[in-house]
């Protein structure tokens, strides 16, 4: 078998994880098979695996001189066009490793970033993912940019390269240095000002319950986004399908509505460059009022993911935020028996059972947060003049009348509210008891 010769004529990369200790081994070996398929996202093929178990890192090779040797046979044996690292690599030991291997090396978040730059398609993902990608890109611009540029279609080295701006005495290297670090300082400035337009279209729907989808990369939070709302959102078996955030909204019934947002996953060792950069998106879920943590119970290994969401929702302190767990894709789990999975789950005060791709349990979802949404809205009496035509519309569609009379030329209401928008109603001057 020669390189590049797979039917499609895909790349074929040869994995490596380390375990640090032989307890962890399997820990290791499901992080191999997510690295498998974040290879086959990026469209590679996996051209062998190879775990290793150590007792320390070397700094030089990561895996020591002799393990290195040893994969670079192995590599040519089965052809590989490059050997991926489940870790992250020094520049350092990227840079050795290459040159022991004489193979392309990449490392874990070479591989996400990669993704990110495949599936970004606004305008705003984009930025944000070029961003992340010079900064990895800074300190390795020796040699992995190239590989990186091909990779992305070219998205880290936009606005570089035959620029022929080269300053006197400088070398290639020093001028596209130079180069980055202003990109990356324009780009940081349309980020934030991106975040601040975020903020302020937040702001302006403050008066609804906000809910944020939020839970492990393909844990089916779009494709219950789609069930709720009917949004057609994109739903694919791949990580990383969703990079940025959309906002619908949905009745639960008829008086009450929320606003859904679904936005970015999360995942094992989210590059550092990446969380800094879609920070702007992700925190459509810090304004929420309740969190939807999306489990994918039929994951092997779904617990290890919850704790790996729980982990990113310490990072952006929304810890206390009130989360409801969906545990999902439970007609994976037992088809046939989801009744039952669900009624295992219907004793878990903050959890519900449901398979967002068939719709079932949606019913009790939906009732489940209107629960939750009653209990953060507040009953109050209103007395509005009967010629305010305009507010008391806008009431009726806000709130829940609960009692109405009238009284010489007011209306009388007893109506619950979001307590959001209490605030506004008070506002009006209207009297409260
Ligand atoms: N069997 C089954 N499959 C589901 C269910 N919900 C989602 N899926 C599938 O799981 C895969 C991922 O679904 P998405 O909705 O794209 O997942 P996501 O959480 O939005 O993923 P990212 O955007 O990549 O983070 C798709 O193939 C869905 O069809 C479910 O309830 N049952
Ligand atoms: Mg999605």
């Amino acid at each position: 078998m020669g390189k590049n010769c797979n039917s499609q004529n895909q790349q074929s990369a040869l994995l490596v994880g380390v375990s640090l200790s032989t307890r962890s081994t399997w820990q290791a070996e499901e992080s191999l098979n997510e690295l498998s398929r974040l290879a086959a996202t990026a469209t590679l093929v996996e051209g062998g695996r190879v775990l290793q178990t150590k007792r320390r890192i070397d700094p030089t090779y990561y895996i020591g001189k002799g393990k290195a040797a040893e994969l670079k046979a192995q590599a040519h044996a089965v052809a590989a066009d490059m050997i991926v690292f489940d870790n992250d690599l020094s520049p350092a030991q990227m840079r050795n490793l290459e040159e022991l291997t004489d193979q392309r090396i990449l490392d874990r978040s070479a591989l996400i970033l990669d993704i990110f730059a495949r599936h970004a398609r606004t305008r705003t993902a984009q930025i944000q993912v070029e961003l992340a990608q010079l900064n990895y890109l800074l300190p390795r611009l020796t040699r992995q940019w190239t590989h990186l540029s091909r990779q992305a279609g070219g998205g880290a080295i936009r606005g570089m390269g035959a620029a022929g701006v080269r300053g006197p005495g400088e070398t290639q290297l020093e001028t596209d240095r130079r180069m980055i670090r202003k990109r990356i300082r324009d780009l940081t400035t349309k980020l934030e000002r991106i975040g601040t337009q975020m903020a302020t279209s937040r702001k302006g729907r403050s008066d609804t319950f906000k809910i944020a989808l939020v839970g492990y990369t393909n844990a089916g939070k779009s494709t219950l986004m789609r069930s709720l709302s009917g949004a057609q959102v994109l739903v694919q078996d791949q990580l990383f399908a969703t990079l940025d955030s959309t906002t619908r909204s949905v009745d639960l019934d008829q008086h009450h509505n929320i606003l859904l947002t679904d936005t970015v996953g999360f995942i094992r060792h989210l590059p550092h460059h990446l969380f800094a950069s879609f920070r702007a998106t992700l925190e459509e879920a810090v304004e929420a009022d309740l969190l939807l943590h999306v489990v994918d119970l039929s994951h092997p290994h779904y617990a290890l993911q919850m704790e790996t969401c729980t982990q990113v929702l310490l990072e952006l302190n929304l810890e206390e935020k009130p989360t409801l767990l969906v545990y999902n894709k439970i007609d994976q789990v037992g088809p046939g028996e989801e009744e039952q999975i669900a009624a295992a789950h219907a004793d878990q005060k903050d959890a519900i059972a449901v398979a967002a791709l068939t719709g079932f349990g949606l019913d009790a979802l939906k009732e489940r947060i209107l629960e939750l949404c009653l209990a953060n809205s507040v009953v109050v009496d209103l007395q509005i003049p009967q010629q305010e035509g305009r507010l008391l519309s806008q009431l009726y569609a806000q709130g829940q009348i609960l009692e109405q009379h009238y009284h010489d030329n007011e209306v009388c209401l007893r109506v619950r509210l979001d307590r959001n928008q209490v605030d506004r109603w008070q506002l009006q001057r209207f009297e409260y008891n």
